[in-house]
């Protein structure tokens, strides 16, 4: 049985999991906005992995009988200035989500639950394919962009990355 502070701290992750679905749904709204197809089908495809993320932690609290309390979501950010800003935003988001990943592990640990510690570790290797995912991206706009063509050809490649 987890304890209340447990159940507490992993319907705070679902929350975060859950803005991060909205946040990447509405910057592939502005991609595709602002004629970045590529990005926008990239982003709409990875709202639904933060989906995934939420339901994989919203299924561990009913299979240990707790308590699970959706709240609502806060507003996501509507409007960027340009891909590259779309995309270190979606860096900076990553990291923040990694820093609330290991502050749940610690709490595990130094609690002794190990279950859940166990559990959260899918999360640990997640999130450390998703901050080189989106640091890759980040450092790719930049290089093309110096070029005429370059922000087309990025919006080309981040496409790519989708089925990654
Ligand atoms: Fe992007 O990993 Fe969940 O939040």
């Amino acid at each position: 049985m987890l304890s209340s502070e447990v159940v507490k701290l992993l319907n705070e992750q679902i929350n975060k999991e859950m803005y991060a679905a909205n946040l990447y749904l509405a910057m592939s709204s502005w991609c595709y906005e602002n004629s970045f197809d590529g990005a926008g089908a990239f982003l709409f495809a990875h709202a639904s992995e933060e989906s995934e993320h939420a339901k994989r932690l919203i299924t561990y609290l009913n299979e240990t009988d707790s308590k699970v309390e959706l709240e609502a979501v806060k507003k996501p950010e509507q409007n960027f200035s340009s891909l590259l800003d779309v995309f270190e935003k979606t860096f900076a988001h990553e990291q923040g989500i990694t820093k609330s990943i290991n502050n749940l592990v610690e709490h595990m640990l130094a609690h002794k639950d190990y279950a859940t510690f166990n559990f959260l570790q899918w999360y640990v290797s997640e999130q450390h394919e998703e901050e080189a995912l989106f640091r890759g991206i980040v450092d790719k706009i930049k290089l093309m962009s110096d070029n005429g063509n370059g922000l087309y050809l990025a919006d080309q490649y981040i496409k790519t990355l989708m089925a990654k």
